[in-house]
């Protein structure tokens, strides 16, 4: 069979790295778009260096997507690529709207002109459903976003469908609802809460001050959501999919979880911190996967309990190593 090649932008974030492995096993040659940066940014794809090509590009400069593709010679192109942190977008508005709004018609605006053939994926977000007008939320629901995040994800969603509708591209969009891992972003509240129980249960730290507690979210795992972007790329026909796991969970449930697991009680040492809650909130997410169960056969397999865990053992031993590494410094002559 001849040569598979995927390109993979936001391949150093925790999308990225995932499905960088997934296309790797698949047989893939696999690129990636890298911005450059005057630290290290690619600790999340440190073991693929051997095997993947990066190429350096940004959503904020139309040639160098061209200039990338025509290197790359893509079959298929992921755009995981975005300013992601909600929060951040209220400081950054314009930033956030020229990454993930302009962004993607930069992308497929270079397609069109490289290769309108490419097979692409937008990554869409639960965030565009905002203050949800029904529960649970599918590909129908209308969007109401809340944030300048879901706002800019939400033009990047409609770009992608009529870019799709008025040139034929095979482009899909993956509206994905919340997907963690151990290598989540310590910003986002899962991470930020596992990595807290860590430190509180080496003794490093002694509370977590957290923003609203009471939010829900639909979470699950980030290689189980990247198997979803895959086979939507996969089909004989382009579409919009929601990916979910059908269960919604409180902020305070995931503390109360990721203290249990270590035999704390979440209570003695979380602390409401009121400048974390947001301007705008979304209260209530939860999805209704049901199209990518029936049309792509896609299903989760980690639960909320088991994903809690997973990422709690993961920074236990992060941190545990942490501590190792800096009693090593300290005996050094
Ligand atoms: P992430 O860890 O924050 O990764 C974002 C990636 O985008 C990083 O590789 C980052 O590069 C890159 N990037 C940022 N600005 C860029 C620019 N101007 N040009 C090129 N690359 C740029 O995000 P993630 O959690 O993997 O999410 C992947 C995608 O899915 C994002 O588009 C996110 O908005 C969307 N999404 C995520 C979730 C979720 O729950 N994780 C749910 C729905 C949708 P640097 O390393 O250089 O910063
Ligand atoms: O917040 C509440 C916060 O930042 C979840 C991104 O991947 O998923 C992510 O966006 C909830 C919110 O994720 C803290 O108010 C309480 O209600 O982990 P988060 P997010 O905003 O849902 C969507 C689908 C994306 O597309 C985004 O890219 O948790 N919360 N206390 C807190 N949140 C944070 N970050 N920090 C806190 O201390």
């Amino acid at each position: 069979m001849s040569e598979r090649r995927a390109l993979v932008t936001g391949i150093s974030g925790q999308d990225g790295s995932y499905l960088a492995e997934l296309l790797l096993e698949k047989g893939y040659r696999v690129f990636g778009a890298v911005r450059r940066s005057s630290g290290e940014n690619l600790h999340r794809i440190q073991h693929l260096l051997g095997d993947i090509e990066l190429i350096h590009a940004d959503l904020l400069d139309q040639q160098s997507l061209v200039t990338m593709l025509r290197r790359a010679r893509p079959h298929e192109v992921y755009n995981l690529a975005a300013q992601s942190y909600v929060p951040l977008s209220w400081e950054q508005p314009m930033l956030t709207a020229e990454v993930n709004a302009v962004g993607v018609a930069r992308l497929l605006e270079a397609i069109r002109l490289v290769n309108p053939a490419i097979r692409f994926y937008q990554a869409s977000s639960s965030e565009m459903f905002g203050q949800a007008r029904e529960v649970p939320q599918n590909e129908d629901t209308p969007l109401h976003p809340r944030s300048p995040y879901g706002v800019a994800k939400t033009y990047g969603h409609y770009i992608t469908v009529n870019y799709r509708e008025s040139y034929g591209l095979f482009a899909c969009s993956g509206i994905l609802f919340n997907h963690e891992s151990p290598r989540r972003g310590k910003e986002f509240v899962s991470r930020k809460i596992t990595d807290g129980v860590a430190r509180i249960k080496l003794g490093l730290a002694r509370e977590l001050r957290l923003g609203n507690l009471a939010a829900k979210r639909d979470w699950g795992y980030a290689k189980d959501y990247v198997r979803a972007m895959w086979l939507m790329l996969q089909q004989d026909r382009p579409s919009d999919y929601v990916i979910a796991t059908g269960e919604a969970h409180s902020v305070e449930d995931f503390a109360r979880l990721a203290f249990a697991h270590v035999g704390l009680q979440w209570r003695d040492f979380v602390r409401v911190d009121p400048t974390l809650f947001r301007p705008a909130e979304v209260d209530h997410l939860i999805g209704d996967a049901t199209k990518a169960g029936r049309e792509l056969g896609w299903q989760p397999t980690v639960r909320f309990p088991e994903l809690v865990a997973l990422m709690v053992e993961a920074d236990l031993a992060l941190v545990a190593a942490e501590v190792r590494a800096s009693r090593g410094t300290q005996i050094r002559p």
